[in-house]
């Protein structure tokens, strides 16, 4: 079942970095919806691209997973035989819940659910590689060791699908994406302190790189064709193809 998020709703005396604890997990869906424009509309679209991009015998990541709504479109959409889904996070809280997700619906595509650190994790034979607003997540330094390894291993006209938080690189137009995306929330019924304490407690673990350090950071680790498919506000995704 899910719960609304309050968590920032009363004051906080001492307001510490955000993080991915079983807090966060119990009201996840709903925090996410709220929060993030575009996201329903993005989860769709990765398992459309899911569909187009499997290839037999190969393995689908989903990287940063939460409670697996990625997987779970993805899962809904392979149309090959012989896949696997590897989905992983580090928050043991985050898993355990989207076992149980991912429990509750029926199918025949395997999925193996790992609890590990994305940035040491082994990549192989992938067909597609979702990163969905996790990279933000990622130390600046981790970002381009990390794309790497991906793309060694993607195998050939294999897709990353990367959605992220984004600032602009001009502070005019940086200010108005700001201002609108906290409109979105207010209108979805966040109060002013939710949206003050969330940044605050965002504002160390939450790093967003412009859309053109990411299209340059992905050519340069070799993916051949890159572009954004998507952008609300100052959230979006991309895709890169090997
Ligand atoms: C969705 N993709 O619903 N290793 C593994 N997991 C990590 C790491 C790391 N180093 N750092 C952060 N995470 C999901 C939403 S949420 C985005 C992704 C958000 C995990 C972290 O535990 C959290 O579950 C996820 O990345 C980011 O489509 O909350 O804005």
């Amino acid at each position: 079942m899910s719960h609304t998020d309050h968590i920032f709703a009363a004051p906080i005396a001492e307001l510490g970095d955000f993080n991915f604890d079983q807090k966060v997990a119990e009201v996840f869906p709903d925090m996410i919806k709220r929060s993030v424009p575009g996201y329903s509309n993005i989860i769709s679209a990765i398992g459309m691209m899911t569909a187009r991009y499997a290839k037999p015998n190969t393995q689908l990541y989903d990287l940063g997973c939460s409670l697996g709504a990625a997987t779970q479109e993805m899962r809904r959409n392979v149309n090959q035989p012989g896949c696997t889904i590897v989905a992983v996070d580090n928050s043991a809280a985050m898993l355990e819940r989207a076992a149980n997700h991912l429990a509750s619906f029926k199918s025949e595509v395997a999925v193996e659910l790992r609890e590990a650190d994305i940035c040491e994790l082994d990549i192989s034979n992938a067909s597609v590689v979702v990163l969905n607003f996790t990279l933000q997540f990622i130390a600046p330094q981790q970002r381009l060791p990390l794309l790497t390894r991906i793309y060694e291993g993607v195998n050939k006209g294999g897709i990353l699908i990367l959605s992220e938080k984004f600032i602009s690189q001009d502070d005019t137009v940086n200010e108005l994406l700001i201002e609108l995306h906290h409109d979105f929330k207010r209108a979805n019924g966040y109060s002013e302190l939710e949206v003050s304490q969330k940044r605050t407690a965002l504002e160390n673990v939450l790093r967003p790189d412009t859309p053109e350090l990411h299209k340059a950071r992905l050519h340069e680790v070799g993916f051949s064709h890159v572009d954004m498919w998507f952008q609300c506000f100052n959230f979006g995704s991309m895709v890169a193809i090997k």
